[in-house]
């Protein structure tokens, strides 16, 4: 993992993090927020849980992993302390999650793609290279600060990449399909960075 990232489950904690001194924990060109700013590109999707389900799509488009609501909250969770940083410049520090690891997600599965595209309800898209996705580093997060997700920050289930610009933390997400090539999300297609790392200020496609 990233050490820079500052993400950390609960049971390889040492704090260590937290000790850095904050200016070293924000990346260029970022600001400190206490408050939780929601970022949303349109309106609140408010899909009942009995209607929700996750899906992990092969490269040939078959559904290679399903779970409803039920099924996914059978999955083990962790806890995760991480800080995010917003490509609109805040940073917010110290947060505490529940979500599956998409290890566990993919547990059992070939990954023999490059790419992830995760999709979302509403239709906001965004890409990841799959290392990325893999390897302790990214969650299906269901809850936050020991509560449900609330659907202004992508309940029931949004995925959460800290070591990544948060844009790529796709709210209300539903599922993710794997791709050979890396193909723009719906910010990449718009000018953002296709990879979006903080600590090398990717904000742009050229950056
Ligand atoms: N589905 C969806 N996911 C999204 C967005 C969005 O507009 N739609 N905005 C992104 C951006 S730019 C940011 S900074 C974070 C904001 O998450 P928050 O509203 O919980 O702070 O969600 C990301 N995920
Ligand atoms: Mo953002």
């Amino acid at each position: 993992m990233d050490e820079r990232s500052g993400a950390r489950v609960t049971r390889g904690f040492t704090g260590r993090s937290r000790d850095r001194s904050v200016a070293a924990r924000l990346p260029p060109g970022q600001y400190l927020v206490t408050d939780f700013p929601v970022l949303s590109a349109g309106p609140t999707p408010h899909t009942p849980v009995d209607r929700w389900d996750f899906r992990v799509v092969g490269l040939d488009g078959r559904t290679v992993g399903r779970w409803d609501w039920e099924q996914f909250s059978a999955l083990p969770q962790e806890t995760v302390h991480c800080d995010v940083h917003c490509v609109t410049k805040w940073s917010k520090l110290d947060m505490t999650w529940q979500g599956v690891s998409l290890d566990a997600v993919f547990d059992g599965m070939l990954l023999d793609a490059g790419y992830a595209m995760a999709f979302a309800d509403g239709g906001y898209t965004t890409n990841l290279p799959l290392a990325d996705l893999t390897g302790g580093k990214a969650w299906i997060a269901v809850g936050y600060g020991g509560h449900a997700l609330e659907p202004e920050h992508g309940g029931p289930a949004r995925l959460l990449v800290p070591h990544l610009y948060f844009w790529k933390s796709a709210k209300w997400v539903r599922g993710l399909q794997f791709l050979t090539t890396d193909q723009p999300g719906f910010w990449e297609s718009l000018g953002y960075h296709m990879y979006g790392d903080p600590w090398r200020e990717q904000r742009y496609s050229g950056d």
